[in-house]
């Protein structure tokens, strides 16, 4: 867990706990005494303390504040005082990370060396606590206030030369960091290590500290924490507030969920088909060294940037001069974008397009690896484009359609080789959004499937492996959600009112401005395409037995488009306006059409709102697992979070639901919703969840 050696009178003491030196009780207690080792060998003079393998440290073990064990001492705090109170010194020698607890170790030791490609950091704030071992009482005593608001409240690396800049290392090193680091410690063995201790500094920039508190709006509780350092007489006073701080954070909800995000993140490359015969591991991807994308619309454009920006080449088929041309220099225009926010040079800008080939000939596409198909919803002219790809390109290549909804096995049926027939729908636009979901057709093999998990992950994109259905896991899900706003209006309540409520929730934007912001017609030319939109003479309540609200087809029909043209379910004062108002004109048509379909409209509680939008997603969200369409709960949230902004900080609609509601209500609402509307289907509960629901019941009822 820690190593310790001996080079003359250094002590070198090595934290061992591959990959990321997390600081698990084993490692504390070895550091500790390996520290109280050092001191009690009087031929060692001066402390080197360093990482094995890649990095210093990742910071405290997360795994132990989830399971709740081996929290007990010694606890981190302890191990900083130990070092901080060795009567000989103690040198940090940091390489790859020190991350929160591993950069508050470091605070703990008299120096800070630090390898110049290494970082630092306190994202303690990203998994909803704050840098509570000494952290927040020591950064402000090495570093401004203002930086070390920024540190604690947005969690963002800060590299070799700027730690140095700010105070919070000592030196930068170019060369090896262990030897210089021994080489450092023996100039400063008979140095008094009392002006050292980073606990006895004063806190920098006291005089200008409301200033800075008032402008900080990052999480408030890392704020406080900063604050008592600065407003506590002593480093003990601050501690002892930053404990009770930490506290509070912990046992929130909100923590264990931000927790829970990071591991299902962590989790998706380790992929597995459900009950796990085929996955990351009995699986060999195949080598992907040209693409092609057919289809140059917005998410055409954006996955041949993405794929250009990972430095895989890639062919865009268009079908004449006139759209090629107009998409060519959409894509160049999104890598300039890139160029001129900094976000990169000039000439890897250059590099990135000379691997984007534009063309009208699929006969140019018979060496390429992968095909994308982007062409817009229609299952007719995709099936003509993958008969033809099948005839033009070379038989090991996939054929791949980003279809956002529509059946993959229908498409592979008309190729000589279905089991390289796969989905990778990707979410607009698609060089911005980190989801791919990648759809296994009832044909895929298991080596398609593997090639399309490591794309995303070459994509640098979030990906999931979903089973195939109508509108696999995200979009199916979303569809309940979107109805009941829907239903939700014609029953009494208002576009703004939904939105509020949604928001309230932690959604960035409520599910009518995204529809705004997405086009209101891109979902009625799908209904157009099923045969639901309204017919004259036709009742308004029903299409093909099911409930249904034509609101959204009366607002597309009067040129209520969203953002782009001015007016959808709000008004922007002009096309393309960002800001929404609520419009009168389309409360008059929401009132107008519920009367006409018979509702007697009634005030509805933000509550209700709550539960009919989210738990009708949950529970189709359990019936894509019970379905074996979703692998795994993880996989489902993080589509959540990636491709629809669901709060982080509930951890998305599979883990809220059991962790923060319960499913033995939620089956109970579920039943209570059914029962009123015996004509709406999503209310049919998920068999899955009403079995955990009950379970959950039983156990209960036998506190
Ligand atoms: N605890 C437990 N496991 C960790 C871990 C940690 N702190 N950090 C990483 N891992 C696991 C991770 O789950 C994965 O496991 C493997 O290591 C490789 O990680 C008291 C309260 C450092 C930037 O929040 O940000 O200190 O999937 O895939 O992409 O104030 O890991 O292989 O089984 O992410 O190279 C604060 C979290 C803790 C840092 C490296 N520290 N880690 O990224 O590898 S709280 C953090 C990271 C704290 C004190 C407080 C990243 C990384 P598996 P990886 P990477």
């Amino acid at each position: 867990m820690a190593v310790f050696t001996k080079n003359g009178s250094v002590a070198l003491i090595r934290i061992q706990n591959p990959p990321m030196n997390a600081l698990k009780h084993a490692v504390r207690a070895a550091i500790t005494d390996n520290i109280k080792k050092a001191n009690e060998d009087p031929s060692v003079r001066s402390i080197v303390l360093h990482g094995d393998g890649r990095v210093f440290s990742a910071g405290a073990d997360i795994k132990e504040f989830q399971s709740g064990k081996n929290l007990g001492e010694p606890g981190l705090i302890k191990v900083i005082h130990t070092i901080e109170n060795s009567s000989k010194p103690v040198v940090a020698a940091i390489h790859g990370v020190a991350f929160g607890g591993g950069l508050e170790l470091a605070l703990g030791s008299h120096y800070r060396l630090i390898d110049s490609k290494a970082r630092v950091a306190f994202p303690e704030v990203n998994i909803g606590i704050l840098p509570a071992a000494t952290g927040s009482q020591r950064l402000p005593r090495v570093t401004d206030l203002a930086s070390a608001v920024e540190m604690c409240t947005t969690g963002m690396p800060v590299s070799a030369k700027k730690a140095l800049e700010k105070g919070i290392v000592d030196k930068v090193i170019y060369g090896d960091i262990l030897s210089e680091a021994i080489s450092f410690a023996k100039t400063v063995e008979s140095k008094p290590v009392g002006p050292r201790r980073v606990s006895t500094l004063k806190v920098k920039g006291k005089e200008i500290s409301s200033a800075v508190f008032d402008g900080a709006i990052g999480p408030l509780l890392n704020v406080k924490a900063l604050e008592a350092a600065v407003n506590s007489d002593s480093y003990e006073e601050g501690l002892e507030k930053e404990a009770s701080l930490v506290q509070a954070l912990f046992f929130s909800g909100q923590s264990r969920a931000l927790q829970y995000a990071f591991f299902s993140e962590r989790k998706l490359p380790k992929w597995e088909t459900p009950g796990g015969s085929v996955n990351y591991k009995n699986t060999t991807p195949m080598a992907l060294k040209e693409a092609a994308v057919i289809g140059g619309g917005t998410m055409g454009s954006g996955i041949a940037a993405c794929f250009i920006s990972s430095g895989i080449p890639v062919k865009l088929v268009e079908v004449n001069q006139e759209y090629l041309d107009k998409t060519l220099s959409g894509i160049r225009k999104i890598v300039q974008r890139n160029v001129e926010k900094g976000r990169l040079s000039q000439e890897k800008a250059g590099q990135q397009l000379s691997l984007l080939r534009g063309t009208l000939d699929y006969n140019e596409l018979r060496n390429v690896d992968i095909v994308i198909e982007a062409v817009f919803e229609n299952m007719d002219l995709k099936k003509k484009i993958f008969r033809r790809l099948d005839q033009t390109c070379k038989p090991s290549a996939i054929l791949a359609s980003n279809t956002s909804g529509l059946d993959i096995d229908q498409m592979a049926s008309v190729t000589s080789r279905p089991e390289k027939v796969v989905g990778t729908h990707f979410f607009s636009p698609a060089h911005v959004m980190k989801l791919l979901e990648n759809i296994r057709g009832k044909w895929t093999s298991p080596e398609t499937m593997a090639t399309v998990m490591e794309l995303g992950k070459k994509l640098q994109k979030i990906s999931v492996l979903v089973g195939n259905c109508p509108h696999f896991v995200g979009n199916r899900m979303l569809g309940p959600y979107v109805r009941e706003a829907s239903y939700l209006l014609e029953e009494g309540a208002l576009p703004h009112e939904v939105d509020q409520v949604l928001e309230d929730f932690g959604f960035a934007m409520g599910a009518f401005k995204v529809g705004d912001l997405a086009g209101n017609d891109v979902g009625y030319k799908g209904r157009k395409d099923f045969g639901f939109i309204t017919r004259e003479g036709q009742e308004d309540r029903f299409r093909q037995g099911y409930r249904y609200c034509p609101i959204a087809d009366f607002l597309v029909e009067r040129g209520r488009l969203g953002q782009k043209s001015g007016k959808g379910w709000y008004n922007y004062g002009k096309p393309g306006g960002r800001v929404p108002q609520p419009d009168p004109e389309v409360e008059k048509l929401i009132i107008e059409s519920s009367e006409k379909a018979g509702f007697k409209r009634r005030r509805i509680s933000p509550q209700e709102i709550l539960e009919r939008c989210l738990y009708s997603l949950i529970n189709e969200g359990f019936k894509t697992l019970e379905e074996n369409i979703a692998s795994r709960q993880e996989d489902i949230d993080m589509i959540w979070l990636y491709g629809y902004g669901w709060p982080r900080h509930t951890g998305g609609p599979m883990y809220y639901a059991k962790n923060f509601v319960g499913l033995d209500k939620i089956y109970e609402r579920l039943l209570y919703y059914q029962a009123l509307n015996p004509d709406v289907k999503h209310w049919e509960p998920s068999n899955l969840l009403a079995s955990e629901g009950l379970k959950g019941r039983m156990s209960i009822s036998r506190l």
